[in-house]
């Protein structure tokens, strides 16, 4: 904390207040430090050395620390960018710098893009549609003013630039979802010279998601329900204008922000398990489930870790800008060597660990579509809930969480969770208790994720399970399969997710 108020006292721009204390150095700098001559770690003995009461404490300083952003978000929040985050980054590179000589630190300065809707409005003919949902990263309207024009439809999916009709010009563009990216067709609307562009569920349900990489050719973009969308295809399909306006105001910024590595002296440096979490939340809330459990679990286990010697070396990352679309984990994975790559035996994901209505749920990553040892990571945490009595549930391993740059370079992954926005069944509440019906974090991404919003129970468990996990592959990869390629078969699989949100 104390380093958390010098930080800030030292700069209100984020991350150079970060790279001027004395810990936290250059970009890339690192502090090196030895191991003493502990006993080898068990997992046992790491499991034993969970406490909650120390997880509590951590997540009560973290609510402290998103509460730093109070004066320029009006409530708690760690987004990328915030005085909340910067403290976030602080407090655990600090924790682990007072660990001693047990680890090398490295702090990874990245530019990220960060975007804030401030206000926002679509009229279509004479009516507001209820689903009418900015796009993340979408730009504001020309000079943050409404725009007005006609609503024109696009052919196809509005893929190609030909799919743009000569009147789009002036207009705002209606393009149906699919086949390409939201970005893509944004950019395609801008170039064609509309003025914005509302692009329509083609399946149940409203439609949410984010622009992704910044374009100059980007127009203020909304989403918008399927159901909302009907009327309005069938009016212009039978010639009718519908004359409209939109109205964005956002900025899109570039900024830098900060991963934290932290890698054992100690064990085969060629041989490393690595864990991440991710050390930043929404702008909406402090994100004290998402991700302050998992990354301060990584914290915990990290602490507890230097009580013993490891064969294999066991490498923590706490990256950043996870909630703007898995920016920090996939500027780490981009910059390593072949040779570094190599060094990772397997990446393990832990995003969620404690949430309230929770579920025990396990990335159903198979060694089928996924780099070969995944599903041996699957299978340790199956059996891990298993010998607690426990039971569990396969989730699908579909890009959503920081795994994703992992094992789309060949580098084997897997990871818990304890449950986002999706709705328990009946069943789930029979197996873990809690309420059928209802989100496994009613609190996602929002306001309320509080430390009131955390399941201890479920936290101690699975910070059992990352301790477990840590333990096993630190003493020994016997059993799981040699690296084998950095090429992988998922790089080639269209992903829908970029973290929580749709790009197409
Ligand atoms: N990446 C997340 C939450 C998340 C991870 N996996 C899933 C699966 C389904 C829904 C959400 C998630 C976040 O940080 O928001
Ligand atoms: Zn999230
Ligand atoms: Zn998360």
């Amino acid at each position: 904390m104390r380093l958390s108020l010098l930080c800030l006292a030292l700069s209100s721009h984020v991350i150079a207040s970060v790279i001027q204390l004395p810990l936290i150095l250059q970009s890339e700098s690192q502090v090196t430090i030895t191991s003493g001559g502990n006993a080898l770690v068990s997992s046992e003995a790491l499991q034993g050395d969970i406490d909650v009461e120390n997880l509590l404490d951590r997540a009560k300083h973290l609510f402290e620390l998103a509460k730093l952003s109070t004066d320029d978000y009006a409530h708690p929040t760690r987004v990328i960018g915030s005085k909340g985050h910067i403290a976030t980054i602080d407090y655990i590179y600090s924790t682990i710098a007072s660990l001693g000589d047990y680890y090398t630190i490295t702090n990874q300065t990245f530019d990220a893009v960060s975007g804030n809707v401030f206000e926002s409005r679509l009229v279509l003919g004479s009516h507001v549609p209820k689903s009418a949902t900015p796009m993340s990263l979408t730009p504001p309207t020309s000079n943050k003013k409404p725009v007005f024009g006609p609503l024109v439809l696009v052919d196809n999916d509005g893929c190609e630039q030909a799919d743009y009709p000569s009147n789009i010009s002036g207009a705002i563009a209606f393009i149906r979802r699919g086949t390409c990216t939201f970005g893509e067709k944004s950019a395609l609307a801008g170039k064609a010279g509309a003025v914005a562009a509302v692009i329509y569920n083609s399946g149940e349900g409203s439609l949410s998601g984010t622009l992704g990489e910044p374009s100059p050719y980007h127009v203020a973009t909304f989403g918008l329900s399927y159901k909302d969308s009907q009327g309005y295809i069938e009016d212009l399909q039978e010639g009718k204008s519908i004359y409209s306006s939109a109205y964005i105001d956002s900025i899109v910024e570039k900024i830098e922000t900060v991963n934290i590595i932290a890698q054992t002296k100690g064990g085969d440096a060629e041989n490393c398990v690595m864990l991440g979490g991710h050390s930043d939340s929404v702008a909406e809330g402090p994100g004290i489930n998402d991700d302050g459990s998992g990354s301060l679990t990584l914290l915990e286990v990290a602490t507890q870790l230097t009580k013993y010697s490891v064969n294999n070396c066991v490498r923590f990352g706490w990256w950043a800008g996870e909630e703007e679309g898995l920016l920090g984990s996939d500027y780490y994975v981009s910059m390593l060597s072949n040779e570094e790559n190599w060094k990772i035996r397997l990446f393990m994901d832990y995003d969620m660990l404690a949430s309230p209505n929770y579920a025990n749920q396990v990335y159903n990553a198979t060694n089928e579509v996924n780099p070969t040892g995944s599903e041996e990571l699957r299978d340790l945490y199956i059996k891990f809930y298993q010998s607690h009595n426990q039971n569990y549930t396969l989730i699908p391993f579909d890009g959503r969480s920081d795994y994703d740059a992992f094992i789309k370079h060949g580098i084997p992954g897997g990871g818990i969770a304890a449950g986002a926005e999706g709705v328990k069944t009946k069943e789930e509440a029979e197996m873990f208790g809690g309420t059928a019906g209802e989100w496994f974090d009613p609190c996602y991404h929002q306001l309320c994720d509080t430390v009131d919003n955390l399941n201890l129970t479920a936290w101690e468990l699975n910070t059992k399970l990352v301790a477990h996990s840590v333990a096993t592959y630190a003493k020994s990869f016997q059993g799981f399969p040699e690296r084998s390629s950095i090429e992988s078969k998922v790089a080639q699989k269209p992903f829908y997710w970029r973290g929580h949100k749709l790009v197409m």
